[in-house]
């Protein structure tokens, strides 16, 4: 439990990425658990975490892994539709925003400041309105789709809690997982018309799968910033 994660792949992270951090936004609706994600990564209780469905983060706020890796924690989407309104017009313009790049303290260029657009999705429901309200309005125009990766949280309340058995799901639980996961990809795959990677499950609670997410992460950038 608890595991700290600012080493993990630090020499990989080192030798590969010459500029900036990598920057990672998490998006999905209120009480989806992207603080909580946060907080399991980042090792301590940073990012404020809500009670139950009740909205909790307000800003915008990067927190670091490392000198390599920082994430920035979002409000959720499924408050009030004129905040929702506010909050992804602020994600559009974060996704816009570029920044210089700077190698050896020499400006070479512009990249957008977020890399990666990582949708939280809560696992212990099935509405995945929130999550197409979010990308029709706001994602879709502002980022391209290799850099948006979808992923599962709270898989210990997947079955109402039940099947969870020392920390991890048992035989029952990872096949229901499975085929959440696997009917996840289809409906967000129909409702957007492009083909997506198939996401990963965790608990951000229980910290179950943390090294699976942070690979994830890493593994499918590749495209964008070479990891
Ligand atoms: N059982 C379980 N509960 C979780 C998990 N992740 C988060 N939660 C709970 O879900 C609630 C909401 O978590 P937050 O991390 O605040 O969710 P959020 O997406 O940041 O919410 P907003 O800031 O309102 O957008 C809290 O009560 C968390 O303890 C999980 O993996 N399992
Ligand atoms: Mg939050």
């Amino acid at each position: 439990m608890n595991e700290n994660l600012s080493n993990y792949r630090l020499n990989e992270l080192r030798t590969k990425l010459s500029v900036r951090p990598l920057d990672i936004m998490l998006v999905g609706v209120t009480g989806a658990g992207k603080s909580s994600t946060i907080n399991a990564i980042v090792g301590n209780d940073s990012a404020k975490v809500g009670v139950g469905v009740n909205p909790e983060t307000q800003d915008f706020k990067p927190y670091y892994l490392n000198e390599y890796i920082r994430f920035w924690d979002t409000p959720g989407i499924g408050d009030l539709p004129t905040k929702d309104e506010i909050n992804m017009q602020i994600i559009g313009s974060y996704l816009n925003e570029q920044i210089d790049t700077i190698i050896e303290d020499r400006v070479v260029g512009k990249s957008y400041l977020i890399d990666i657009v990582l949708i939280v999705i809560d696992g212990s429901g099935r509405d995945l309105g929130g999550v197409y309200k979010l990308l029709n309005n706001t994602i879709l125009h502002n980022i391209d789709t290799n850099r948006i990766l979808f992923v599962i949280n709270q898989a210990d309340v997947a079955m109402k809690g039940n099947h969870w058995v020392n920390g991890k799901p048992d035989d029952v639980l990872s096949d229901f997982l499975n085929r959440k996961t696997e009917s996840i990809q289809k409906r967000i795959e129909n409702e957007i018309h492009r083909k997506i990677l198939r996401p990963i499950c965790y608990s951000a609670s229980n910290e179950y799968n943390k090294k699976v997410l942070i690979d994830y992460i890493l593994d499918n950038m590749c495209k964008t910033r070479e990891i």
